[in-house]
């Protein structure tokens, strides 16, 4: 394949049509709007951390410290709402998918750019009802991002905006996976074969296909909670004949799949990470594809070991904890090759990998306490109590998140054209890490000892593990807000970013950085398996 990237073309953020601003919001070029995305994000991700760090502050010490319950409660839900459905679920995807999905096979946008743009905008619609849920009617949405019933029928506070709020961004959500799937059929470069597909886009593949599948039965579910305020049609509250279980179902049908939404892109950002920081083919190529797609599929059935304690039958409560066993099999396989492909190759310690494999370290903590949890009997105590709160942070954060901080580390010298500053990344790297595992691990602890989740006041014996988990909140938000001053500002100094800093093989690294408008002046013609390194490949 040709390496030359000299291109005709401005780069796309030279490329301004319009006047000003408008050249952001109405942009359809992939990567444009992956930037919307990706500064949306970052804005909601940082106010929402604040609210972690308010839960945090309030259980530095036994007793009310800087809020009441109901307060709590309020802060809690906006928490998860902003976390769930403004940041992990479009996420990845949104942000990397729509930037480099295209680069990476090979073509010129997506396949539907107008729809594209039109998704970001549902999605900010969206936003902006969450954010009106907390000043109007009856205060704060106080149910949880989990909107159970009968409390959320009943519950005074504005929960109808916030099930509107989470009801419009699905459809952004389905919209983007269904751009991504029709673009993954219809736009591969010439020559590139299904299996001849770098894997992160096969990673978004079958994300796609959950977003797809999956989104309508939420949607559907949190119209009947409405349907049931206002016009008072029994689905879900006993009171008006209705079976609260029901809810529980249909939310996990989704919600359970979800977080496969959230961390198979990250997945799939590692995947492209360790064959280049190792200089080695991604080992057992054909194996991370497909279990992609495995863990897509299997997802879709084990929901039910969110509902263990909500009184389903014996013969449900045996068989989901048994499939909830089976769907760790193709994560695990993930694991064994990425290390594997690390095996032996020629390490190069840099952020994205660092990120990368912090990314491996934590998810398995959070798929083995998942394991502790999918356990019939074990789930029993520790379902409700910190322990989850600790399992998912490491799931979501520690897997999702890292992931994104890897591929950000990684893309951001193709994306911006510049070279952060490596030392600091590598510092702020080691503060969140330390951070993230003081404020999460004693969690796990307090909660194995009976701590319930989502209470605003603990009784004293729990005062170590929380004192702790208060002050790792404190460092990982330092070390967030120094990773970021790096890349955002600190960055401003940096040297100029060669097309290729990583000696990356895949089509991005051909083309130059910032990449050109439209990509590719030509659009290549692809011959060879994604990951063949060749020693003799100069580097550009
Ligand atoms: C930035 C630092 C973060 C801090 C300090 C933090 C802290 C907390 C705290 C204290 C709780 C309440 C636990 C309870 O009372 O039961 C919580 C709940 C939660 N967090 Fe975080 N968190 C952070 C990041 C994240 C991220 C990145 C996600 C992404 C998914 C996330 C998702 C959630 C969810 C879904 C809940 C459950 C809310 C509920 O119980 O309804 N958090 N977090
Ligand atoms: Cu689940």
């Amino acid at each position: 394949m040709e390496s030359s990237v000299a291109s005709n073309q401005k780069s796309y953020l030279q490329h301004k049509p319009y006047k000003g601003i408008l050249n952001w919001l109405l942009s359809t070029d992939h990567k444009r709007i992956g930037l919307l995305y990706l500064y949306s994000i970052m804005v909601f991700f940082l106010i929402a951390a604040i609210f972690g760090l308010l839960m945090r502050i309030e259980k530095i010490a036994p007793g009310e410290t800087i809020m009441g319950p109901q307060t709590y409660n309020g802060v809690f839900t906006l928490h998860g709402i902003i976390m769930i459905f403004i940041i992990v679920i479009p996420g990845l995807a949104a942000v990397f998918g729509n930037f480099f999905l295209p680069l990476l096979i090979g073509a010129r946008d997506v396949a539907f750019p107008r729809l594209n743009l039109f998704s970001w905008y549902i999605y900010i619609a969206g936003t902006i009802l969450a954010i009106i849920s907390q000043f109007v009617g009856g205060g704060a949405p106080d149910t949880g991002w989990t909107f159970y019933v009968p409390y959320s029928a009943e519950s005074s506070t504005s929960v109808i905006w916030a099930l509107t709020a989470a009801f419009v961004l699905g459809f952004s959500s389905i919209l983007t996976g269904l751009n991504f799937i029709v673009t993954i059929h219809r736009l591969r470069a010439p020559g590139m074969t299904w299996f001849k597909m770098p894997l992160f886009p096969w990673s978004i593949y079958a994300t796609a296909w959950i977003q797809v599948l999956a989104t309508p039965i939420i949607g559907i579910t949190l119209l009947m909670v409405i349907a049931e305020r206002t016009l008072n049609i029994g689905f879900f509250d006993p009171a008006l004949g209705g079976d609260p279980v029901l809810f529980q179902h249909l939310f996990w049908i989704y919600s359970h799949p979800a977080v496969y939404i959230m961390i198979l892109p990250a997945m799939g950002v590692v995947t492209e990470i360790f064959p280049t920081f190792s200089q080695k083919p991604v080992f057992g190529y054909t194996a991370i594809a497909l279990s992609s797609i495995a863990i897509a599929a299997v997802g879709y059935f084990v929901w039910g070991h969110h509902m263990f304690t909500s009184g389903i039958s014996y013969w449900s409560r045996w068989f989901f904890s048994f499939l909830t066993f089976i769907v760790a099999v193709p994560s695990a396989i993930k694991v064994f090759n990425w290390v594997s492909t690390m095996y032996g190759g020629s390490i190069d310690m840099k952020p994205p990998l660092l990120y990368a494999i912090s990314f491996i370290f934590l998810f398995m903590i959070g798929g083995l306490s998942g394991l502790a949890l999918g356990a019939l009997a074990t789930n029993v105590h520790l379902h409700d109590t910190s322990f989850v709160v600790a399992h998912f942070h490491y799931i979501v954060f520690g897997g999702m998140g890292f992931g994104f901080f890897a591929g950000l580390h990684y893309w951001y010298p193709k994306m911006y054209g510049r070279m952060y500053n490596v030392r600091l990344a590598n510092i702020a790297w080691g503060i969140l890490f330390l951070g993230f595992n003081l404020l999460y691990f004693p969690l796990f602890v307090i909660g194995l000892q009976g701590m319930p989740r989502r209470y605003f006041d603990y009784f004293p014996e729990y005062h170590t593990g929380h004192l702790l988990s208060t002050i790792g909140a404190f460092i990982l938000i330092a070390g967030i807000v120094l990773m970021l001053y790096n890349l955002f500002f600190h960055v401003k100094r940096g040297e100029k970013a060669p097309a290729n800093p990583w000696k990356g093989v895949t089509l991005e690294w051909k083309v130059a950085s910032p990449p050109p408008h439209e990509n590719f002046d030509e659009i290549p013609v692809v011959t060879e398996q994604p990951y063949t390194f060749k020693s003799t490949e100069s580097d550009s």
